[in-house]
């Protein structure tokens, strides 16, 4: 790399442009914190990309969007023709997360470019800032659906096929948002990338209590998420007795008790379990629930006890659904395995901190990210900056400029030497 001078972020702009983006939200501002709530081919989520792509133009980069609204900002290396480096991460937010979840890797990706520019770096590589659709799973029920879909990890029509809280497809939503294209020109080959580096808040307190600036990812935990419908019989409150009643809601919550008791006890605190959402039907305070459906998302680092905790979970709702006479069905939304990092790229990393005078420290990644399936593409690794408390999806996330700044240096010095 010939960097005529040293890479110099500019933390203020940077800022800036975290709050503006934040601005772009569909949730009301709360005491606590920045809401964002953006989820995904909403009008604010199309109103945040056309602002990126403004930002992205005005740096010089080139724009291209494949068909599941994937955005490529890149800056041309003196070899076009190699594979780029890529970046990037993702703008789409839960409902009443936090502003940097996501946005510190596509803001921080793109000043990093800037800086690098304006350090005079020639770089042989080209460089890729990657603007991923839909990371989070809100709308699809899947988290990651762009990043799956270009590293081939999901089928073209099953990913078309996957439907959102209103029974609408994804690609009926999609072409509607101006993504019309067949989603088998989505995936790429592994030609596609030399190396992938996504810049993310830790979204856990580990940097934070060690006060070390800079978390290098070695691994990311393997996600699996999973729906369960329980299926009762309904009735009215008044008139239904209880020793005739197969209460469905009742035993969803027996079911949710023993998916939290079975993750406490696989034997490792590195097994997560959540269930994040539970809608009841019909949905009156005066009428017997015939019908729950579960959302449950389980993790680990180790995709075989994540599984031994689930064939228990299944013990558990096979023996529920006897003694209430309800049935249970289950459908796997994902089951993942666990990304590895390259350890040519968590060096990378390494170098890039020494040259930049911060301190390192390798850590496992317990939120997933896009760069799980850009593992499947080219060689990965991350790149982690504190966030206040660990807190994380949720409106007080914070992070503070200085750690952000820092962040997209270390970044910029990676890139730079991957694309020399
Ligand atoms: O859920 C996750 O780990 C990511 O923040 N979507
Ligand atoms: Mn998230
Ligand atoms: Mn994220």
């Amino acid at each position: 790399m010939s960097s005529a001078e040293e890479i110099a972020v500019d933390a203020a702009r940077l800022s800036a442009e975290l709050a503006e983006l934040a601005g772009i939200t569909d949730a009301e501002p709360t005491p606590g914190g920045t809401a964002v709530t953006r989820i995904v081919f909403t009008e604010r989520d199309l109103q945040a990309r056309a602002w990126l792509k403004t930002l992205a133009r005005e740096a010089g980069l080139g724009v291209r969007e494949d068909a599941i609204g994937n955005t490529f900002f890149r800056w041309e290396g003196l070899d076009p023709a190699l594979p780029a480096v890529g970046t990037g991460s993702h703008i789409d937010a839960i409902p009443y997360a936090g502003m940097f979840d996501g946005t510190v890797g596509v803001l921080g990706g793109l000043e990093a470019i800037r800086a690098l520019k304006r350090s005079g770096a020639c770089l042989r590589r080209s460089i890729e800032l990657v603007l991923f659709t839909s990371e989070e799973p809100t709308r699809f029920g899947i988290g990651c659906l762009g990043s799956r879909v270009l590293a081939g990890a999901l089928a073209p029509d099953a990913a078309d096929a996957l439907q959102d809280g209103d029974g609408r497809t994804l690609q009926a939503v999609r072409t509607e948002a101006g993504f019309a294209g067949p989603l088998a020109s989505v995936a790429v080959g592994g030609d596609r990338y030399s190396a992938w580096v996504e810049l993310h808040i830790e979204q856990g307190s580990l940097l934070e209590r060690a006060g070390v600036p800079i978390g290098i990812v070695t691994d990311i935990a393997a996600p699996a998420s999973y729906g369960f419908t329980i299926e009762g019989v309904g009735g009215h409150a008044g008139a239904l007795l209880m020793p005739d009643r197969r209460d469905a809601l009742c035993a969803a919550a027996e079911l949710i008790l023993a998916i939290e008791r079975e993750a406490l006890r696989s034997g490792s605190r590195d097994t997560v379990a959540t269930v994040g959402t539970c809608a009841v039907h019909p949905g009156a305070v005066n009428s017997v629930p015939s019908r729950v459906v579960l959302q449950v998302d389980v993790r680990d680092i180790d995709p075989e006890r994540r599984e031994r905790v689930m064939q228990a979970v299944r013990r558990d709702a096979r023996k529920l659904a006897e003694g209430r006479g309800v049935t249970v069905r289950e459908e796997i939304m994902n089951a993942d395995m666990p990304a590895h990092c390259s350890p040519a790229i968590v060096q990378a990393i390494g170098q890039a901190c020494e040259r930049t005078g911060v301190a390192a420290a390798p850590m496992v990644s317990r939120a997933y990210h896009d760069t799980l399936f850009m593992a499947r593409l080219a060689p990965v690794a991350m790149i982690f900056i504190p966030c206040r408390g660990g807190v994380s999806h949720r409106p007080d996330e914070f992070a503070t400029a200085e750690h952000i700044a820092v962040g997209t240096r270390v970044l910029a010095e990676t890139l730079a030497g991957l694309a020399a």
